[in-house]
C-alpha cells in the first residue's frame, strides 16, 4: 500500500558541486532523506513506470537510504528499479547501467573522496538519463521543492532483500537487484585491449591497485585479477568497509602516501593506481614519479587512439576552468576541440552528448570519456595500461616525451580546508572587488594580464553558470585560480590552482613546487591567504 506521510522541510537542502552531502547525523534527523529523495521525484516529470538505478559507495548509512529509496520509488510510480546487490554501485557503473538499461535516472548515495562512518560524510545525488549528473536547471528545481515540501509518498511494506540477486516485487514495482561489476567490467573489455594488457602483466609488469577500502576493490579485483591475469596481491584495501577503515578515500599525495612510498621504492612496482570513495577518481603513480591529474588527462588524450574504442581518435577535450592547460596543448596540435567548463562533471554532459568531446577531466582526479557520463576512476586505470602495453615503456618516459613535445604546464592545488566561512567569503569578494583594478598589476616579476571571475554558457542550451572561481591571469599565460569547494560538509575550503608553463626541456625536471615559488608565494600577496585564514600552510597540497 502506498501510505502518504505528512513532513516539514528543511532549508538546507541545496546541491553543491556533486549532489547534497552532510555529516552522517545531519542525514539522520527525522525526514532527512526522505524529503530530499521525494524532492528529486517531485522536481521531475515522471509519468509512472519510468526505470530508476539506485545503488551507491557502500558507505555508513547507504544500505538505509538505499532501502528507502527503493520503497520512495514504489510510492511515486516508478515501474522498475535497478539495484545493485547489497546497496552498492560505483558511481560510474550506476551511470552505465542507466544509460545500458534506458532508465530515467538514478539516484547514487556517495560522499565521494569525504570519510564514513557514523561521524563521516554521506550524499546523495540524481543523475539524469543521460547516466550523468543531474544539470544545474535541475539541482535547483530539486532545492525549491525541499523548501516547500509537506508529504513523502512511501510503500508501507518492507523492501525486499538486496542481498539477492533477481527479481521481486513491492506492489506495482518491479526491482531488480543486479551483480554491480558485471556490466561494467564487459563495458571496459569492450573499449580496451584486453589481450595486449594481459601479455603485459604476463610479462612481470607489477601493478599495484589500492582501493582504500572504498567501492573500487571488487571491480578492480575482477577485472585486474580475474580478468587481465595480475596476482591477487595487486589489488590491497581491496575490501570495502563502511568506514573506509578509517581511512579518508581520497587517492592523493597525503591520504595514498602507503602507494606512493611503494612506488618510489627501487624494488616497487612498475604501475601504481588508486581510486576514491565512489570509485570515480584515479590517482596514477609510476616507478618514482606522480602524474600529475592535469597532465594525466594530457596524456590520456594524446594517447588515446592506442585503445581500441577510441581508435577512430578522439573528438576533442574538455577539461574545468582550474585544470591545467597541459590539455590544451594536446588539442592545439591535433587540431581538435577543447573546452574550458566550471568545477563538477554535470557540465561535461552537453558537450559529450553532443559528440564534441571523446575525453574530459578535472584536476582533482578526474578523468573519464563518452563511455559514460561520470568520471570514471577504474577506466583511467586502464586506459594507461592499454597505452603502457602497447609503448613498452615506463610511465617515466611517457610523461618526458609528453612534455618534450607539447611543453610542461607545472602545477599544483593547495586546499586550506574546514577555516572559518566568513573568512573565506571574504577573501572571495575582496579577490572580486579587486578585480577590475588588477590587470597591469606588477608582482616581483609578475604583471597581471587578466583578472576575473569565471562565467560559464553552455554552448548547447546557452545555461549560464556565473561565479566560478577568480582567475588571475600573468603575461606568458601563468595562472593563479581561486575558488570555494562546493563538496565539503563543515566551514568552508578554499582552493588555490597554481600553473606555469615551461617550454624549455632542461627545465622540465623542476620540482613543481620550485617551479612555482614566485607564483605561489604571490597567491598569498594577492589572495591575503595568511591575513584573512590565519593558515600559514595549505592543509594538502595536489
Ligand atoms: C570537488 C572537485 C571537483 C569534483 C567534485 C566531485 O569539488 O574539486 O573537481 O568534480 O569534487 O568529485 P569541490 O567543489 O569540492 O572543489 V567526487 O569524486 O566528489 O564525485
Ligand atoms: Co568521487
Amino acid at each position: 500500500m502506498i501510505e502518504t506521510i505528512a513532513t516539514t522541510p528543511y532549508d538546507d537542502q541545496k546541491p553543491g558541486t556533486s549532489g547534497l552531502r552532510k555529516k552522517v547525523p545531519h542525514f539522520q534527523q527525522p525526514n532527512y532523506a526522505a524529503n530530499f529523495i521525494q524532492s528529486i521525484f517531485d522536481a521531475l516529470p515522471l509519468d509512472g513506470g519510468e526505470t530508476l538505478v539506485i545503488g551507491g559507495d557502500g558507505r555508513f548509512y547507504n544500505r538505509e537510504v538505499v532501502l528507502m529509496a527503493i520503497r520512495m520509488a514504489a510510492g511515486n510510480g516508478y515501474g522498475r528499479v535497478i539495484v545493485g546487490q547489497n546497496g552498492i554501485l560505483s558511481t560510474p557503473a550506476a551511470s552505465n547501467l542507466i544509460r545500458q538499461r534506458g532508465a530515467s535516472g538514478g539516484i547514487i548515495l556517495s560522499a565521494s573522496h569525504n570519510p564514513g562512518g557514523p561521524d563521516g560524510d554521506f550524499g546523495i545525488k540524481y543523475n539524469v538519463a543521460n547516466g550523468g549528473p543531474a544539470p544545474e536547471r535541475i539541482t535547483a528545481a530539486i532545492f525549491e521543492k525541499s523548501k516547500t515540501i509537506s508529504r513523502y509518498r512511501v510503500w508501507t511494506s518492507t523492501a525486499p532483500d538486496i542481498s539477492k540477486l533477481g527479481e521481486t516485487k513491492l506492489g506495482d514495482l518491479t526491482v531488480e537487484v543486479v551483480d554491480p561489476v558485471a556490466d561494467y567490467a564487459a563495458l571496459m573489455e569492450s573499449l580496451f585491449d584486453f589481450e595486449k594488457i594481459r601479455s603485459l602483466v604476463a610479462s612481470g609488469f607489477r601493478i599495484r591497485f589500492d582501493a582504500m577500502h572504498a567501492v573500487t576493490g571488487p571491480y578492480a579485483t575482477e577485472i585486474l585479477v580475474n580478468r587481465l591475469g595480475a596476482p591477487a596481491d595487486s589489488v590491497v584495501n581491496a575490501v570495502p568497509k563502511e568506514d573506509f577503515g578509517g581511512g579518508h578515500p581520497d587517492p592523493n599525495a597525503v591520504h595514498a602516501a602507503d602507494l606512493i612510498a611503494h612506488l618510489m621504492a627501487a624494488d616497487g612496482p612498475d604501475f601504481g593506481a588508486a581510486s576514491d570513495g565512489d570509485g570515480d577518481r584515479n590517482l596514477i603513480v609510476g616507478k618514482g614519479i606522480v602524474v600529475s591529474p592535469s597532465d594525466s588527462l594530457a596524456v590520456l588524450s594524446a594517447n588515446a587512439h592506442l585503445a581500441p574504442g577510441y581508435a577512430r581518435g578522439i573528438a576533442g577535450i574538455a577539461r574545468s576552468m582550474p585544470t591545467s592547460q597541459a590539455a590544451d596543448r594536446v588539442a592545439e596540435k591535433r587540431g581538435i576541440g577543447i573546452y574550458e567548463t566550471p568545477t563538477g562533471w554535470k557540465f561535461f554532459g552537453n558537450l559529450l552528448d553532443a559528440g564534441k568531446v571523446t575525453i574530459c577531466g578535472e584536476e582533482s582526479a578526474g578523468t573519464g570519456s563518452d563511455h559514460v557520463r561520470e568520471k570514471d576512476g577504474v577506466w583511467a586505470v586502464l586506459l594507461w595500461l592499454n597505452i603502457l602495453a602497447e609503448r613498452r615503456e615506463s610511465v617515466r618516459a611517457i610523461m618526458e616525451k609528453h612534455w618534450a613535445e607539447f611543453g610542461r604546464n607545472f602545477y599544483q592545488r593547495h586546499d586550506y580546508e574546514e577555516i572559518d566561512a566568513r573568512a573565506a567569503n571574504g577573501l572571495m569578494e575582496s579577490l572580486r572587488d579587486r578585480l577590475a583594478s588588477m590587470a597591469g598589476q606588477r608582482f616581483g616579476t609578475l604583471v597581471v594580464s587578466e583578472a576575473d571571475d569565471f562565467s560559464y554558457k553552455d554552448p548547447i542550451d546557452g545555461s549560464v553558470a556565473a561565479g566560478q572561481g577568480v582567475r588571475i591571469v600573468f603575461s606568458g599565460g601563468s595562472r593563479i585560480v581561486y575558488r570555494l569547494s562546493g563538496t565539503g560538509t563543515k566551514g568552508a575550503t578554499l582552493r588555490v590552482y597554481i600553473e606555469r608553463f615551461e617550454p624549455d626541456p632542461a627545465k622540465h625536471s623542476l620540482a613543481p613546487e620550485e617551479a612555482l615559488k614566485e607564483l605561489i608565494d604571490t597567491a598569498d600577496v594577492i589572495g591575503e591567504i595568511k591575513k584573512r585564514t590565519g593558515r600559514s600552510e595549505p592543509d594538502v597540497v595536489t
